[in-house]
């Protein structure tokens, strides 16, 4: 990281959001070019690993007749069922051994675009000393968004990784608008290599 002020360090940790196969071009649900932060979420999951810094994986966990699915009246065709491979991580996706998964919206009555909400990320975060969150994957204007207002919200800080999110863009302008509220509600913005242009 070029600037000194998103160098990595203690109190970091790294929170990759939704990288499942489903949210991947070809997927059920697919984030459009939602596989370029695939390498770039993987590099530097492994610089977390190696200065030994905690690294969170959320997943969107649906059981097969979920609320959000359009046959239950919901918005998205059915997508991440718990335990198929369009809800298994990108293929791609390096992930170090000492990741923590969190599984979320598991239950069919109640959606949960957060990695916080209905789930243990935040009694883990604390636990492994997380005062700062890099928070990078799909999508930007849903579940990277609510991660954020969370993260914000719990009183972390936060780093969203622009070269790293993709947004679903259902309305034209919804990814920059969420990234708009993100800096509004105080999130810092930076990406993977630290202020040098994306690879
Ligand atoms: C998501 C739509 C539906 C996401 C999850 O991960 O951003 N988007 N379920
Ligand atoms: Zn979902």
């Amino acid at each position: 990281m070029e600037d000194p002020s998103v160098a990595i360090g203690p109190g970091d940790a790294l929170v990759l959001v939704d990288v499942q196969n489903d949210f991947l071009p070809g997927g059920a649900l697919a984030v459009p070019d939602g596989d370029a932060v695939v390498p770039r979420l993987s590099r530097l999951a492994g610089r977390f690993a190696t200065l030994g810094l905690p690294v969170f994986a959320t997943r969107d966990w649906h059981p097969p007749d979920h609320c959000s699915f359009r046959e239950q009246g919901g918005p998205w065709p059915p997508h991440c069922i718990a335990h198929t491979e369009g809800a298994a991580f990108a293929a791609q996706l390096a992930l170090p051994a000492a990741t923590r998964i969190v599984s979320k919206a598991t239950r069919a009555a109640a959606d949960a675009y957060s990695g916080f909400e209905g789930t243990d990320l935040d009694e883990h975060l604390r636990a492994a000393g997380a005062a700062r969150l890099f928070v990078g994957g799909l999508a930007t204007d849903y579940c990277v968004l609510n991660t954020v207002r969370d993260a914000l919200r719990l009183g972390y800080r936060v780093i969203v990784l622009t070269d790293a999110i993709r947004a679903v863009d259902v309305t034209p302008g919804d990814g920059e608008r969420a990234i708009a509220e993100m800096v509004r509600l105080g999130a810092k913005m930076s990406d993977t290599r630290g202020g040098a242009p994306a690879c």
